[in-house]
């Protein structure tokens, strides 16, 4: 398998799209899933666990307790990164807000030697990016402030699909984050000071998705949205 992709997974057994998931390894065989259910208090992990049945390429971390999501996708790339052979990994939101289809775009770009890959939505004439409009404001703030922040031209922290390299996630997971929404900006942070500046602007490709949609059922509360200028300040103490 060439690309891993993993799937944090906190009460999803309604809105887990489970047909899309299983026709896409039906017809691409380099790309392999692993589910993670984090703690979640639905029957998730029952869906799960059947929904792992259907295909050799769709796998099951269950852990317990509820983590959140940056801890979840933590474990699970470093979980991946150490039992399969694989030469890229990937997180990718459940309600796939952004498209399964986009995968094998984002490998494509990838392997033209970009080791770190992430979805951007940018809202655009003939794209199918629709965002509710107070969220895509409230983030248009939050990612220039970030990107101020980090010192890079950075136009979408917190898109929830993004691609690295086997090399990039051994580098820049192994430690627990700081932050629990906004894990996306300390990823950055960590691959700037490993690598360097020039090469987070050189290496990072932020790819412009042709479609995503806000799904509706997220777990982001208003409270979260508040904190997140003290969040970001906690980063840039951290990680200057
Ligand atoms: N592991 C874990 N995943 C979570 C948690 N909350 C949300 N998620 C997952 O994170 C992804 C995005 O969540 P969503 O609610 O759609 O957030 P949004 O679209 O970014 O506002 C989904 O795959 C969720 O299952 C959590 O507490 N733990
Ligand atoms: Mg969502």
């Amino acid at each position: 398998m060439k690309t891993i992709v993993v799937v944090p997974c906190y009460n999803e057994s309604n809105r887990l799209p489970q047909d899309e998931f299983v026709r896409f390894v039906e017809s691409n065989d380099e790309v392999a899933f692993l589910f993670v259910n984090d703690g979640s208090r639905d029957n998730t992990l029952s869906v799960l666990q059947a929904l792992t049945e259907r295909h050799e390429h769709l796998m099951l971390l269950d852990l317990q307790p509820n983590g959140g999501k940056a801890e979840a996708v933590r474990k699970g790339m470093l979980y991946a990164a150490e039992h399969y052979d694989c030469q890229y990994l990937a997180f990718w939101d459940a309600d796939l807000a952004t498209p399964l289809n986009e995968i094998p775009q984002m490998i494509a770009w990838a392997d033209k030697g970009y080791n770190m890959v992430m979805g951007l939505r940018l809202m655009r004439l003939g794209a199918k990016v629709r965002r509710k409009t107070v969220r895509h404001y409230l983030g248009r703030c939050f990612a220039t402030v970030a990107s101020i922040m980090l010192d890079l031209p950075v136009y979408d922290t917190q898109c929830g699909a993004k691609l690295f390299s086997k090399q990039v996630v051994l580098d820049i997971f192994p430690e627990s984050f700081i932050t629990r929404w906004l894990f996306d900006v300390e990823l950055l942070a960590r691959y700037k000071k490993r690598y360097g500046p020039l090469k987070a602007r050189e290496n990072i490709y932020e790819y412009p998705l042709f479609k995503w949609e806000d799904v509706d059922g997220s777990r982001l509360k208003k409270k979260d949205f508040i904190k997140a200028p003290v969040e970001l300040l906690k980063i840039w103490n951290r990680y200057r």
